[in-house]
This record gives C-alpha cells, sequence and structure tokens, in this order.
C-alpha cells in the first residue's frame, strides 16, 4: 500500500513526497485505493453480462455520499493497512480524511438514503447502477452572520475527484424544446436545443469487497464545436455561450428539498439526467438482446421521488418513434420496469408542471402524457387525470407508469393510500406496497463509531457488519454491569471527541458528562426545530426558579440548513441562535444547559455528531416524517429516541421496545382531528402557563433585546396558524424530557436501556431494505447465488 501511495505521488500527482501537501496525499491515497477496486469492479461487470441477470437502475437527482475515503477502504478490508501505510510515510491519518470534502449532492434523506442504498446493491452483490447528475457545486454552504444563515456555493470540483472515472466515449444528444410533426401515424420531434450529456463513473464496492456497482452520473456539455469564429472577432463571450449555457443544466443542486423552484431549469435537469439514463440502459440492453418485449426481464428501474418521473414518457417515447413499437404495448413494457418511491405527503413537494411549460420544453412527452392518461382512463373509467388544472401531475404520473409504488415506512405508505393517491388506491389496490427505509452499517456504525464497533467485534465477532441482526446476541449483556461500563465508556469516548471538536468550532465549552441531546436535519416548520427550542427555553427558566434543584446537565446541539428561500425556517435558526447566546453566557444555569449550533451541518458531521449523542430528537408532527432515516442512525449508535408515532420511529420503538423509548404527543389521526377545533392553539397555550411564560419572553425581546420585535410574526404564526401543532404537543414533549432527566441520572439504567436500541436495530439495516426491494419490486437478485434464490 505505501508503495502504491508513493507511486502515485510520483506518476499522478508529479511529486516528490518531500514536497506533497496533504491534499496530495489525499489523492494518491484515493487513487491507491481505486486501483484495488477496479478488478472487482470488470469482474462483477463480466460476471453479470456472462449470466444475462437482471439488472436494476436506481435514478436520483440526489445522491448524498459524503466523504468517500474511510468508507471505500473499510470495504475493500484495507482500512487498517491504509491508515499504517500512511503512517509509515510520516503522515497524519486524520488530516488527511479530514481533507476530503463532502460530496453533497443531495439535500437530506431521500439523497443520503439512495447512497445507502448502493452501498447495500454492491454488498448484496446485486447488479446495479446509480444514474444521477455530477453537479459542479452541491448543496450550499451555511454560515452564521450574528445568528443568521448565510449562504454560499459549494465547490468540491474546484479539486480533483480522485474516484470518478470520466468516459468522454459515453454520450448522448439530450434534446428539448421545438415542435412535433405528424406523418402516417409516426411522430417526429423537431427540437430547438441540444445538450451533451456525458458521463462520469465511480466504483462503488460492497463490504469485503466482493461486488461492484457502478455510480453513473451525468454532466452537460455543449454539442457544438467551439465558436472559433466569435472568437477570433474579440467576441469571447459570444464565443463561450453555448458551453456556458449548456453547462447551467449540471450546475447547481436544489437546495430545495420542499418547494419547487427555477421550474423551466429544474425540468430540464429533471429530463436531462433521465433522458441520458435511458438511453444508457437501452444501449446496454441491446448490445445482447433483440426483443424489446423482454425489457421488463431484465431491466428494473426505480424512480426515487417524481424527480425522475418523466422516464415513464421518455421510455415509451423511445419504444414507440424509435424502435417502432405500438403506444400501447410500449406503455406495458415500460410499466413492468418501473417502480415508483414516494418520500413525502406534503402537497408542496409532489411536482406539478404547468402544461405550458411543459408543452415548451417537451412537446413530444406532453403528447405521450396525454396518450398514456387516455390509455389509463379508458381502461378506468372514471380514474384521477394526470392532468389537472392545467398542470402535469408527476405523482399520478409516476404511479400510473409504475407496476409497483412504495412508501418508506409502515405509516407512511398506509398514509399514501388514504391521502395522495387514495383513488389510484382503489382502481389498483395491490400497486402500493411498503419498504420501510435502512441505513448502512457499514458507515453508521462500523466507520463512524470505532470504539463501539470495536467492541461489539470482540464480544461477537465481524458478522453483523454484513448481518445486522446478528447485534440481537447483544441483548444477552443488559445485565452484564461489566459490560454495561464498556458500553458506556465507548460513548464517553465518543462525547470527549465531540466535545473538543464543539470548543474548536463554537468555541463553547460543553461537560462530556452532561446528556448529549442532538437533533439534525433540515431545517422544516414540520420538523419542529422550534418545539425544541421553546422546551429549551422553558427548561432554563425552570432552572433560575430553582438552580439547587437536582437537575441532570443538558447540552442542546442543533444542525441543518434552511432553504434559502423559507423564510420560517430561516427565522427559527436565528431564534436558536439568539437562545444559545443568552443561556451560555447565563452564571446562573452554567453547566446545567448549553445551547450549541455548529454551522453547516453535512454527512460528515452527522458521522461526528451521532456516535456522541445520548438523546435523539425525533419530534415531528405526527404524519409528516415519511420515515426518517436519522432516527435509525441514533438508536444503533446507542442513542435513546424521544419522539412522536411518524414515520419509522413507530417501528423503531416496537423493535427496541416501548420502555426504551420515549413516546409522547399526539398521533396522526389526532392530529387531523385537532386542526379542525376552531383556535386550538390559542388554546392549547392558555392551558399552558409555562409555554404561555416561554412566547411572552421571546415577545419581549428577551433573546434580541437589539431588535425587541424580531420574532413577533414567528410567535404570532403560532397563536393564529400553528399547522404543525407545536402548542398542542409542547406539554407533553415537556414532560417526556423530564422522564429522559430521570431515565439519565442511573447511568446503568440508562446504559442498559441504550443497549436495547443497538442490540434491537438490525432490522433497519438498508441490506434488508433491498431485499425488500429486489424480492417485491425489482424481481432481481445477486448473480453469484443464482439470483432470486438468496432473496426469497
Ligand atoms: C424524505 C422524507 C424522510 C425520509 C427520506 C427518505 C424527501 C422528499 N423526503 O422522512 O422527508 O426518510 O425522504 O425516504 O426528501
Amino acid at each position: 500500500m505505501k508503495d502504491e501511495i508513493l507511486h502515485h505521488i510520483r506518476y499522478s500527482l508529479g511529486k516528490d513526497a518531500e514536497h506533497s501537501s496533504v491534499y496530495d496525499w489525499r489523492i494518491a491515497l484515493s487513487l491507491a485505493l481505486r486501483d484495488r477496486m477496479v478488478d472487482h469492479w470488470y469482474r462483477s461487470t463480466r460476471e453479470t453480462y456472462a449470466s444475462n441477470a437482471k439488472r436494476v437502475y436506481y435514478l436520483s437527482l440526489e445522491f448524498l455520499m459524503g466523504r468517500l475515503v474511510e468508507d471505500m477502504a473499510a470495504n475493500l478490508g484495507l482500512d487498517r493497512e491504509a491508515r499504517h501505510a500512511i503512517e509509515a510515510l510520516g503522515q497524519d491519518y486524520e488530516e488527511i480524511v479530514h481533507d476530503e470534502p463532502d460530496a453533497a449532492l443531495g439535500n437530506g434523506g431521500l439523497g443520503r438514503l439512495a447512497a445507502c442504498f448502493m452501498d447495500s446493491l454492491a454488498t448484496l452483490g446485486i447488479p446495479a447502477y446509480g444514474y444521477g447528475i455530477r453537479y459542479e457545486h452541491g448543496l450550499f454552504e451555511q454560515k452564521f452572520s450574528d445568528g443568521k444563515q448565510v449562504e454560499t456555493a459549494e465547490t468540491w470540483l474546484t479539486q480533483r475527484h480522485a474516484w470518478e472515472f470520466e468516459r468522454p466515449e459515453v454520450k448522448y444528444r439530450i434534446q428539448f424544446g421545438g415542435h412535433v410533426e405528424h406523418h402516417e401515424g409516426k411522430a417526429r420531434w423537431i427540437s430547438s436545443e441540444t445538450v451533451l450529456a456525458t458521463a462520469y463513473d465511480t466504483p462503488v464496492i460492497g463490504w469485503k469487497g466482493t461486488w461492484g456497482n457502478t455510480l453513473r452520473l451525468w454532466s452537460a456539455k455543449a454539442p457544438g464545436a467551439f465558436d472559433l469564429e466569435s472568437f477570433n472577432r474579440g467576441d469571447y463571450l459570444a464565443a463561450g455561450r453555448s458551453e456556458a449555457l449548456a453547462r447551467t443544466i449540471s450546475r447547481v443542486l436544489y437546495p430545495d428539498d420542499t418547494t419547487d423552484a427555477g421550474k423551466q431549469l429544474r425540468l430540464k435537469q429533471e429530463y436531462f439526467f433521465t433522458a441520458a439514463s435511458l438511453m444508457d440502459l437501452m444501449r446496454r440492453y441491446l448490445s445482447d438482446h433483440d426483443d424489446l418485449r423482454a425489457l421488463p426481464d431484465h431491466v428494473a428501474i426505480q424512480l426515487n421521488d417524481t424527480h425522475p418521473a418523466i422516464a415513464g414518457p421518455e421510455l415509451v417515447r423511445q419504444l414507440v418513434d424509435v424502435h417502432g413499437l405500438e403506444m400501447p404495448e410500449a406503455i406495458e413494457i415500460v410499466r413492468n420496469c418501473l417502480g415508483y418511491t414516494n418520500h413525502t405527503l406534503l402537497p408542496e413537494a409532489l411536482e406539478k408542471w404547468h402544461v405550458g411549460l411543459m408543452a415548451y420544453v417537451l412537446p413530444r412527452h406532453l403528447e405521450i402524457i396525454r396518450a398514456i392518461d387516455h390509455d389509463h382512463r379508458e381502461r378506468h373509467p372514471g380514474s384521477p387525470r394526470i392532468i389537472e388544472h392545467d398542470h402535469v401531475q408527476m405523482g399520478e404520473l409516476a404511479f400510473i407508469m409504475a407496476h409497483k409504488v412504495n412508501g418508506v415506512s409502515a405509516l407512511h405508505s398506509e398514509l399514501v393510500k388514504e391521502t395522495v393517491f387514495e383513488d389510484l388506491h382503489k382502481i389498483h389496490p395491490t400497486r402500493i406496497i411498503n419498504q420501510t427505509n435502512g441505513i448502512t452499517p457499514r458507515r453508521w456504525l462500523y466507520t463512524c463509531n470505532q470504539p463501539l464497533s470495536d467492541l461489539i467485534t470482540r464480544e461477537i465477532g465481524d458478522g453483523w457488519v454484513a448481518d445486522l441482526e446478528q447485534l440481537k446476541a447483544l441483548n444477552e449483556k443488559s445485565g452484564d454491569k461489566a459490560f454495561l461500563a464498556e458500553f458506556q465508556a465507548a460513548k464517553r469516548a465518543n462525547k470527549v471527541q465531540l466535545a473538543q471538536w464543539i470548543r474548536q468550532t463554537c468555541g463553547t465549552e460543553v461537560n462530556p458528562d452532561a446528556m448529549f441531546d442532538v437533533q439534525i436535519k433540515r431545517i422544516h416548520e414540520y420538523k419542529r426545530q422550534l418545539m425544541n427550542i421553546l422546551e429549551t427555553v422553558a427548561l432554563w427558566n425552570e432552572i433560575r426558579d430553582n438552580p439547587g434543584g437536582d437537575w441532570t446537565p443538558r447540552v442542546k446541539i442543533f444542525g441543518g440548513k434552511a432553504a434559502p428561500g423559507y423564510h420560517v425556517a430561516k427565522q427559527i435558526i436565528h431564534l436558536i441562535n439568539d437562545v444559545a447566546t443568552r443561556i451560555n453566557n447565563d452564571p446562573v444555569t452554567g453547566d446545567l444547559l448549553k445551547v450549541v449550533y455548529p454551522p453547516n451541518y453535512n454527512v460528515t458531521m452527522a458521522e461526528n455528531l451521532i456516535p456522541a449523542a445520548d438523546l435523539s430528537e425525533q419530534i415531528s408532527t405526527a404524519g409528516k416524517e415519511a420515515s426518517g432515516t436519522g432516527n435509525m442512525k441514533f438508536a444503533l449508535n446507542g442513542a435513546l429516541t424521544i419522539g412522536t408515532l411518524d414515520g419509522a420511529n413507530v417501528e423503531i420503538r416496537e423493535h427496541v421496545g416501548a420502555e426504551n423509548f420515549f413516546l409522547f404527543g399526539l398521533t396522526a389521526q389526532e392530529v387531523q382531528e385537532r386542526r379542525l377545533q376552531h383556535g386550538f392553539a390559542r388554546a392549547a397555550i392558555e392551558a399552558s402557563p409555562r409555554l404561555s411564560r416561554v412566547l411572552g419572553q421571546i415577545v419581549d425581546g428577551v433573546f434580541c433585546p437589539d431588535e425587541v420585535t424580531r420574532y413577533h410574526e414567528l410567535v404570532g404564526n403560532l397563536y393564529d396558524h400553528d399547522y404543525f401543532l407545536v402548542t398542542c404537543d409542547f406539554d407533553s414533549y415537556f414532560d417526556a424530557q423530564r422522564r429522559v432527566d430521570v431515565a439519565y441520572r442511573s447511568k446503568t439504567g440508562w446504559a442498559a436501556m441504550a443497549l436495547k436500541n443497538t442490540a434491537n436495530m438490525g432490522w433497519f439495516s438498508s441490506d434488508r431494505t433491498i431485499q425488500g426491494y429486489a424480492r417485491d419490486i425489482w424481481h432481481a437478485g445477486p448473480v453469484n447465488t443464482g439470483g432470486m434464490e438468496k432473496i426469497a
């Protein structure tokens, strides 16, 4: 390994060891690791072709990969070797690992789920491609200026991305605009704009290096030759115009995961990567098959949310316009290839495109969508329309074009049947199924939490990394005092490290023996960071009323970004920071209560925070969080959850045991009913002296003496609207927190509960989730075990 790294320093970077920087060492290490992947990767491709196995294609506008060095090394079984080699070369391994920028090609859960799925597909040996966009700028960087969020562009690609292989020969012409001509029953799309999609491949190697798949990301380029004429005339701007225009498409990830923005460009991005991916998989299919009717036997395409929903009409277009099939037959073939995953019930996130826009950008697709709609309503009179109020409803389109539609937790899948797709579900009662989300244990325990991972391996061997249910064996240890002490010591080691990091990043001293209470996720009203900070203020009040009381010291840790245009979320960030300033400087509460909010939450920060957490905040309004996956990461790493009956919380609680979970709040059903009561929020506030006091303080400017009115709008909205029922759940949340305080005071009692969490979270491995998709949706399986047998 050492020689291989030195080889790359010399021949790939053109440096000598004495003059190499941390960056050089990191790239050289990455290239050395990448070399080790290549043979596994080729072999997997060869075996897939040789066995004629079915391939899975995961289409996703987001892949939130984070850093790759440690993950790649671990999966190759080279983590220790890589560290030793780097240390033998006189370099600091940690520093090198930390030099890598996060590949932040996603907003949150949906993108990180795609990354976990890639890891599991490779670990299970299922032939698969992830298809997405190679954004030049990932999710924006967040800073705080006087407590307010400020966004700047993310720049990961200003450095060399060592993991990818550029494939200049893999390119497709993607068309937009123009019009459609019809001749003798044949359609011809005369487009007005073309960009090239070119491929960049990153190998994804599974645990123990047994199988390798590909993450293929598309970059947009101008199709024509460089405009030398304009350039020679001195018109440099004109010369660069078409290149700049084309590049716009793969330039930025939309920092907005709940509302639709930059409509035309967003629609173009979606079509761009979907069309390129479908052309690519069709080329691969036709390279050794000629019967298009057999496509569903060899190809499974999963739509990660509605972003790639244009895949339905696009594949129909290719089959009909390019390959000459009849429309109804083409629709049927495509449906048998497609699956659609719904990740949210929030109406603002269910994409709808104005027909005018669709006609302008994708005129042929609009015709095909009308044909699909017509075909569906002929077969199912009275069925809901895809085009409603002049908008193409991408959820309906995805549903109608998929043979299976899945929700991401048991509760969410039921709500999908009862709400957004109620009518379609009546027509197709077996189409909606559930696949509860999961997380990869490789990244979310093995690599991110070494103290705990080592302890577990010492106790039960390392089989758990690829078979997470083996953690169940730890249940026997929940009465073993010596083991519990070691389990606690692992947590404490992580907390000491985190405390140090918090000192460096936020300048705040925190006591590692205090309870670390963490809420990390996108900032959104439904996730109710607001309720958390209001409870923090209430606790602060109680401690100040009785400073000599028997309090459980806490550190409240927040992390997360708000969409740049989401005003209320940004106000909540500002409030958290204002409250932190006041509380952290209060000598009365001192070490009993601290609030920290390190900026720029990302995958790497999650890997730091989760292993050190005692308490996981999963406090969304019931019925709103489709699943959550952070909730799983915390529980796996031995944090207890305080949460509502929402998303996958419900199933986590069933697995870890109700006695090891702090439940509070209204149920999804009760939420619906409460909203119908006139003045419910005002009534809840008036009934809660504690909450009234907190809101009064905020309105009086206790946390913003420089601008007393700063939060009047935010608080006013709580009284009058409070759509997410912060006020109604507040008291129940406060009481649950006090139960948490009591439980935390018994060190061994807490450790036993925490261990029960770790021991019973095995089911939430994304390996289990992927096996479910493979069995119920894709009908695909690993090559080396004879396909489906292992899965069934
Ligand atoms: C998110 C949900 C989460 C869920 C992830 C992954 C979107 C649109 N949805 O609850 O909010 O865990 O998807 O399924 O990002």
